[in-house]
C-alpha cells in the first residue's frame, strides 16, 4: 500500500459552518490530517503537475463555470467587501439562475448547504488534493493499492455545486479519470450524493453505498433504497449500526459491484461510522475498520481509497490505518 499527502492541502481551514440555527466549529478541522499522518508509515509527496493538468483532471466531474467559481470566489468575495470566510446562503432552489453578476448570487447557485466554506487557501488545498489523488490513481492503475489523504472531504460535491464541506468530488475525479471499468464504494457515514449525481448513468462505473438513512440524517435529499436502479445501488442503514449488521449490507454491496468485474476499485472510505464519532450515529468500533477492510479488499481488484469524513480527530488514524491494514 502506498500513501500520498501534499503539505499545501493544510491551506483550507475552516472556522465554522452553520446548521441548527447557529454557526458551529467545522468539524473538518486540518488536525484530522495530523491523526492520520501520526498513525499511518509512510506517505510519498504527489509529483508536481501543471495548474492545466490538474484542472482538466477535475474537469472530467465538475463543469467549467463551477470550476471557475472556486478559483475566483475569494478574490471576488474580499472585493466586495468580506473578510471572513465565506459560507452561501442565499440557493435558487426551483428557479433557473441566469446572468447572476453578484459573487453571493453565484456561490449559492452552485452550493446547497452552509457547510462549504471558502476561504483564502481553499483552491490551492483544492489544486494540491487533485495532485495527490492523481498520484494515488496512477499507483493504483500499475497495480498497487493506494490511500490518497484528501482533506477536505469530495462525496458531496456534485457536477456542479458544493456542500457537505466537500468542493471537489475525489471518488468521481478517479473514476473518470481511470480509463477502466471502476466500482465505487461509499463508506462514510453520510450518503455521497455528490459522486451519485456525477456518476450515474456512466456506463463504465458503479456506484455503491452505505449510509445513515436520509429520513434522519444529513444529506436528507439523497440516498433512499429506493434512489437505487441501474448503476446506484443505495443501502441505507438505522442509526445505531454496528460491525454485524454493517458487514452484512457491505457484502451485499461488494457482490453487486463484483457482477460487472470491475479492473479498479475506489474506496470512499469515512471514518466518522465510528461510536465515538461526534456528528454521526452508527456504532463501528476501530477493530472493525479491519474486518470491513478485508471484506472490500476481498473484491480482489487494484484500490485507491480516498479519504472522507472521520471527526473523531484522537481516533481517526487508528480507525484509517485499521482499514488500510488489510490491503
Ligand atoms: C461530510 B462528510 C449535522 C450538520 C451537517 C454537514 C455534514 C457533512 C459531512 N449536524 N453538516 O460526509 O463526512
Ligand atoms: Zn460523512
Amino acid at each position: 500500500m502506498r500513501c500520498f499527502w501534499d503539505e499545501a492541502s493544510r491551506a483550507h481551514a475552516p472556522q465554522a459552518e452553520f446548521f441548527n440555527g447557529a454557526l458551529h466549529p467545522a468539524a473538518d478541522v486540518v488536525e484530522r490530517v495530523d491523526s492520520v499522518l501520526a498513525a499511518i508509515d509512510r506517505t510519498e509527496t504527489p509529483p508536481t503537475k501543471s495548474d492545466a493538468e490538474l484542472l482538466a483532471a477535475a474537469g472530467r466531474a465538475h463543469s467549467a463555470e463551477y470550476l471557475d467559481l472556486l478559483r475566483v470566489a475569494w478574490d471576488e468575495w474580499q472585493a466586495a467587501g468580506r473578510s471572513g470566510d465565506i459560507l452561501p446562503y442565499a440557493f435558487p432552489i426551483h428557479r433557473k439562475p441566469r446572468d447572476l453578476q453578484r459573487i453571493d448570487a453565484r456561490l449559492g447557485a452552485h452550493a446547497y448547504d452552509t457547510c462549504a466554506p471558502i476561504m483564502g487557501g481553499t483552491w490551492d488545498a483544492l489544486m494540491a488534493g487533485t495532485g495527490t489523488l492523481l498520484a494515488a490513481l496512477d499507483s493504483a492503475l500499475a497495480g498497487e493499492h493506494s490511500f490518497a489523504l484528501t482533506r477536505p472531504p469530495g462525496h458531496h460535491a456534485g457536477p456542479d455545486y458544493m456542500g457537505g464541506y466537500s468542493y471537489l468530488n475525489w471518488a468521481a475525479i478517479a473514476a473518470l479519470g481511470s480509463g477502466k471499468r471502476t466500482a465505487i464504494l461509499d463508506l462514510d457515514y453520510h450518503h455521497g450524493n455528490g459522486t451519485q449525481d456525477i456518476v450515474v448513468g456512466q456506463e463504465s462505473i458503479r456506484f455503491a453505498s452505505l449510509h445513515a438513512d436520509p429520513a434522519t440524517d444529513y444529506p436528507y435529499f439523497w440516498g433512499s433504497a429506493e434512489e437505487s436502479g441501474g448503476n446506484v445501488l443505495n443501502l441505507p442503514l438505522p442509526r445505531g449500526t454496528a460491525c454485524d449488521a454493517y458487514d452484512t449490507a457491505l457484502a451485499r454491496a461488494c457482490d453487486w459491484l463484483a457482477e460487472d468485474r470491475p479492473e479498479l476499485l475506489v474506496v470512499s472510505f469515512g471514518a466518522d461510522t465510528f461510536e465515538g464519532d461526534p456528528i454521526s450515529h452508527f456504532a463501528i468500533r476501530t477493530g472493525d475498520y479491519a474486518r470491513l477492510g478485508a471484506r472490500a479488499a476481498g473484491l480482489g481488484v487494484p484500490t485507491l481509497i480516498v479519504l472522507e469524513g472521520g471527526y473523531a480527530v484522537d481516533a481517526l488514524g487508528h480507525n484509517v490505518a485499521a482499514f488500510l491494514s488489510s490491503f
